[in-house]
């Protein structure tokens, strides 16, 4: 006799988001069923076997209701000390990013702010915004360090990312971003400085597995190909997969770069060019696009989201949420945006969410689409047209929320 499923969901329009399926791999009259923490079924209600629809412990009829993947948050700067709403002040007085970050505020007021944090303190903060988060929906977020910039900081912010994965029902992955600005200790000596992210730091993140993979911010009021090319030869060298902030700002060749080292995935992309997006193309790179910042910063040069889908590059959509260019905790904002500002598809912003962002993370083996073998996080919403996820901006209508089978809450 096969094993009874621990959970059936009945009555649902499931959007599968499987590749390569039209319109969302829509089942309309659809049931799901999870054992074990994974989804061992999938198909029309009319086909769930017999015996399962007797046996299984907990049947969900969906009324009609829509189930969709887990949401996936494929790029966050979610721990950090303070704010920076006086710099969104001065920028609507005038200034820009640049100048402010040039000026000495910009990452490195947040980098004073979490290095006088302790780790309780950046916990609790950035558990409140992980909270909201996972109230819409996510199963899945990843955080990058970055506004430590020495060993001890950036280890303390990548413990708290790990420390968030343990205690609430999420799965966390953790980013080492050494690589983000040159903290003032190093002022003009920026190759000095990343002497420290290869030689010492990034070791010490490895040896103490703090993370996942490895990030840079690849610009010039950041670091240069070449210095971003010797810490991802460092990351490569100690085994971790490399991601990238590129041409957000402008076009440095970045993401052709980060492609070289088959990176999972070049973030931003405003100023990318027809020769980066090819090199994505060919290395299977993912584009994450981040709407949030390119609103807050109230960019006007576009990502070249057509160029992308004409060299068939997989795109993905995130949060950014950070203090400075990206103070997000809704990704179905960044539905709504990705759509509105960016040109996407309410489909191309789910996809984004969902499919593309595990694989923006290296994990569409096991998450990201309602398939069967895959990790049982779900999300059903109180809708039956996925493009409403798209369509709404500030509603949540999340109905409820499993991860691995079980109902996700923040412990
Ligand atoms: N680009 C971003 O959008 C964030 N980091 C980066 O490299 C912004 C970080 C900040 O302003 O605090
Ligand atoms: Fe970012």
């Amino acid at each position: 006799m096969t094993e009874s499923w621990d959970i059936l969901w009945l009555n649902a329009r499931v959007a599968t988001m499987k590749a390569g399926a039209p319109a969302y791999g829509l089942i309309a009259d659809g049931a799901v069923g999870v054992s074990r923490g994974a989804i061992v079924w999938v198909g029309p209600v009319a086909d769930v076997p017999v015996e399962q629809r007797q046996n299984a412990q907990h049947v969900i009829d969906c009324r009609g209701d829509l189930v969709t993947p887990g949401m996936i948050d494929c790029h966050t700067h979610l721990v950090y000390g303070g704010n920076r709403a006086r710099e969104f002040e001065m920028r609507l007085e005038g200034a820009t990013y640049a100048d402010i970050a040039r000026a000495g505020g910009g990452i490195n007021s947040t980098v004073r702010e979490t290095r006088a944090a302790d780790e309780n303190a950046l916990f609790a903060t950035a558990r409140t915004r992980l909270q909201r988060l996972m109230a819409e929906g996510v199963t899945t977020i990843e955080i990058k360090s970055g506004y430590g910039l020495d060993r001890q900081n950036e280890m303390k912010m990548l413990a708290v990312a790990r420390r968030l994965g343990e205690q609430a029902n999420v799965s966390v992955h953790a980013t080492f971003l050494g690589a983000h600005a040159l903290p003032p200790e190093f002022e003009d000596r920026a190759d000095a400085y990343i002497d420290l992210v290869c030689q010492d730091m990034l070791p010490a993140v490895a040896e103490a597995d703090l993370a996942d993979a490895v990030d840079a911010f690849c610009e010039n009021i950041a670091f240069s190909t070449d210095q971003v090319r010797r810490v991802f030869e460092a990351a490569t060298a100690l085994g971790l997969p490399v991601k990238i902030h590129a041409e957000q700002l402008s076009n440095q060749g970045g993401a052709e770069l980060a492609a070289s080292f088959g990176a999972l995935s070049a973030d931003h992309l405003e100023y990318l060019d027809e020769t980066g997006a090819r090199a994505m193309a060919e290395a299977a790179t993912v584009a994450v696009l981040l709407p949030g910042a390119f609103y807050f910063l109230r960019e006007t040069q576009l990502p070249p989201i057509e160029m992308l889908r004409d060299q068939g590059v997989r795109l993905a959509l995130a949060s950014d949420s950070n203090p400075g260019s990206s103070p997000v905790v809704s990704l179905l904002l960044m539905l709504n945006m990705g759509c509105t500002l960016f040109g996407m598809t309410p489909e191309e912003a789910l996809a984004g969410v969902t499919r593309n962002a595990a694989a923006a993370l290296g994990i569409d083996d096991q998450v990201g689409t309602i398939e069967r073998g895959k990790r049982a996080d779900l999300v059903l919403w109180r809708l039956q047209d996925p493009a409403e996820l798209a369509y709404r901006i500030g509603d949540n209508p999340v109905a409820a929320v499993v991860r691995g089978g079980v109902e996700a809450r923040l412990s």
